[in-house]
């Protein structure tokens, strides 16, 4: 059995389901908060950290969001969430890095601040944090998306692939704090980021999300 463990609403785990549910892959979610205390999640994740992915082949357990994902790329090469072309899977892979890394950055702390901190009863969101990561962390990561995306449906190339899986989850994340790119100063991003909230594999996705976002109230 396939075995997904971490929170859906970690925009890492969230990635990892994006391209199960893609890939159409049954897989049962374990949905442990990171740093969970218990020897069992330290088994499966000695650093703490989410996700952590499990099957019947795997002698240990997969860490690292683009480690599982490109596993589940190899044994599941179809639908393919890489385009053919060497230069523009190269390009996607890109993508995902800095999504995972510089964007990740400007949304998680938003999140945490605005959503996590309520959801966890972690105390008062820092609105001069916030002000600062919108005012000046976030445009140069936006502008620098905006050159890079191609003026096309999908990031790289003419399907859905793991750049796309990899940018949403993060940009969902604060969609959820209630922060977007504005479209005035963003306009290929803004727009690309509603056609990808329209795919239906990622507004199922975010339509789950909607329970855990009201769960610990
Ligand atoms: N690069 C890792 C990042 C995973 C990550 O940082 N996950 C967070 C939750 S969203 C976590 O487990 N944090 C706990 C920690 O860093 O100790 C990936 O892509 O899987």
């Amino acid at each position: 059995m396939n075995s997904l463990y971490g929170i859906p609403l970690s925009p890492f785990v969230r990635k990892v389901m994006l391209t199960l549910e893609y890939k159409r892959i049954d897989f049962t979610s374990q949905p442990l908060f990171p740093r969970d205390p218990s020897p069992e999640f330290r088994a499966i994740s000695p650093l703490g950290k989410i996700p952590a992915f499990a099957d019947a082949t795997l002698a240990q357990p997969l860490l690292e969001s683009a480690v599982i994902c490109d596993y589940l790329e190899c044994r599941y090469p179809q639908p393919s969430i890489y385009p053919a072309l060497p230069e523009q899977r190269a390009q996607c892979l890109w993508l995902q890095s800095y999504a995972d890394t510089s964007l990740m950055s400007v949304t998680a702390s938003v999140f945490f601040e605005i959503v996590a901190r309520r959801l966890l009863r972690k105390g008062d969101t820092d609105t001069a944090r916030v002000a600062q990561i919108v005012a000046a962390e976030q445009p140069p990561v936006f502008d620098y998306l905006e050159t890079q995306l191609a003026p096309a449906e999908f990031a790289v190339g003419t399907e859905v692939s793991i750049a796309d899986f990899a940018i949403a989850t993060q940009f969902i994340n604060a969609k959820y704090a209630g922060i977007e790119p504005n479209p005035q100063r963003w306009p290929r991003l803004s727009s690309y980021l509603q056609r990808l909230y329209q795919l239906p594999v990622i507004n199922a996705r975010m339509g789950a999300d909607q329970p855990l976002l009201i769960a610990y109230d």
